[in-house]
């Protein structure tokens, strides 16, 4: 099978259904047909400020919620990041060969660094892409499944790659980005004009995958819309909607013609009371399992520990070799 190497941050309680729809539910799918790694990337999420002890906890959501989305920990490896030191140790060698001008073209670090201000950007915010082509490339790794956002630093992965190879001779495979169709992107039900994010400044127009039902309901039943009335997919005209329809139609699995269909003539809030009840169906399971999987810490942590050394043998391989090639002298 195919080696899939993909993650998520975990910087905040929940993950939001942007999260699930643009991430969760195709790793669920491609766990099947690859030899996939799955990891909560703690080291990236610490380039920005996070708080000890809810970090130490969200990890741990995180994993709670990889699982009982369907990312299952006997056929793939899920893992934290942490737990495998290669991904630390390779970034610094990567870091070695990466252009700083290169590396100042990310636009990512550019959004990223705008909104820390000049004092709380880091050497680390700046050094994320590298630390994720050390993420990617220590799998041998082939299919990388990200959103639009991330095509560049899967560019740069697969240019530093190709460059080590040329320097020291082979040793990455150079990866392949999977970009998930554009479709995917969720927006925020307050503002459908930007990307809905773990780190909005409001909540109000964030669907958490942890929330009680009634407060998801809620928040769809208030989801911005417009003063045209009609159920129609018009990303341009009518964002709101549009939005409503893609997310309706991504986890209910069915076409947005066929709901454009169901809802002709009818108003926004039957839309919306049936997109509530979909989310709310897939969610609410979801939730209760996450609770019992947070009831049992030390049998969850003891799942991580298996997967995380699943990880560190082929990660320890991959990094041996790389530091051969660079000629670090091996440790007797
Ligand atoms: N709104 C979205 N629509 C579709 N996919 C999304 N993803 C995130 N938001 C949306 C996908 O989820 C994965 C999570 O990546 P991440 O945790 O590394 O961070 P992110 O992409 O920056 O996600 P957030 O929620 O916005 O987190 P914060 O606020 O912490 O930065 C990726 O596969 C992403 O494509």
């Amino acid at each position: 099978k195919p080696r899939l190497y993909s993650g998520m941050q975990p910087s905040a309680e929940s993950l939001q259904i942007g999260n699930y729809i643009g991430a969760l539910l195709n790793w669920k799918s491609l766990q099947e047909t690859h030899d996939a790694f799955f990891s909560i990337v703690d080291l990236h999420a610490i380039t920005v400020a996070q708080d000890p002890a809810k970090l130490r906890e969200n990890t741990r959501r995180t994993a709670a919620q990889y699982i009982a989305s369907g990312i299952d920990p006997d056929a793939s490896t899920l893992y934290v990041q942490s737990h495998v030191a290669a991904h630390a140790q390779l970034a610094w060698v990567l870091n070695t060969i990466t252009g700083f001008g290169e590396a100042s073209r990310m636009t990512q670090f550019k959004d990223k660094s705008a909104k820390q201000g000049s004092d709380g950007t880091t050497v680390g915010l700046f050094a994320y892409p590298i630390l994720m082509a050390a993420d990617i490339l220590l799998y041998d790794t082939v299919v990388v499944p990200v959103g639009e956002d991330q095509r560049q630093h899967v560019e740069l992965t697969r240019d530093i790659a190709a460059r080590f190879n040329t320097r020291f001779g082979d040793t990455f495979v150079v990866p392949e980005a999977s970009i998930q169709k554009e479709t995917a992107k969720i927006y925020d039900l307050q503002n459908p004009l930007s990307k809905m994010s773990k780190s909005a400044e409001s909540h109000a127009g964030v669907i958490w995958v942890l929330d009680e039902p009634s407060v998801t309901a809620k928040k769809i039943m208030r989801a911005v819309t417009d003063a045209d009335g009609g159920v129609v997919f018009d990303r341009e005209n009518k964002p709101g909607v549009a939005n409503l329809l893609t997310i309706y139609s991504t986890m209910a699995g069915r076409t947005v013609q066929s709901l454009e269909d169901e809802y002709a003539g009818r108003g926004y809030g039957d839309l919306k009371k049936g997109l509530a009840e979909v989310v709310t169906g897939t969610f609410g399971p979801i939730r209760a399992r996450v609770i019992e999987l947070l009831d049992d810490p030390a049998e969850l942590d003891r799942l991580l520990a298996v997967n995380a050394a699943r990880a560190a043998s082929v990660a320890d391989a991959t990094l041996a070799r790389a530091y051969d090639r660079v000629g670090l002298l091996p440790p007797r």
